[in-house]
């Protein structure tokens, strides 16, 4: 018994990396597809390979995702807090174009 939790808890925190993304957003919902990452307090002006493509995002404790819809911060604007979103409102899938990433 001992033996069994000692592996569940090595496994456990094997998996968490040292320094988790701050934000993160997807491709398709529930997290899957083709992935980006944003570090704690850093913004993207453009999403590059997913722009208009973004279906999910996840953010860390502590942090906010501001998304745009548009290019350069401009367009509509929506914030997600802390927490998995495996699926965006409709008015959001694959809409996004830029956002900022904010941390405490
Ligand atoms: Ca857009």
């Amino acid at each position: 018994m001992i033996r069994a939790i000692m592996i569940f808890v090595c496994t456990t925190f094997s998996g968490t990396p040292a320094v988790a993304a701050a934000c993160e957003v997807f491709e398709h919902m529930n997290l899957t597809g083709e992935s980006m990452t944003i570090e704690r307090n850093q913004s993207l002006p453009r999403l590059g390979k997913l722009n208009n493509r973004v279906s999910s995002v996840k953010v860390a404790p502590r942090c906010l995702m501001i998304a745009y819809a548009d290019e350069g911060y401009n367009g509509a604007i929506t914030t997600f807090g802390p927490g998995m979103h495996a699926t965006l409102p409709d008015e959001w899938d694959d809409r996004m174009s830029s956002l900022h990433c904010n941390c405490q």
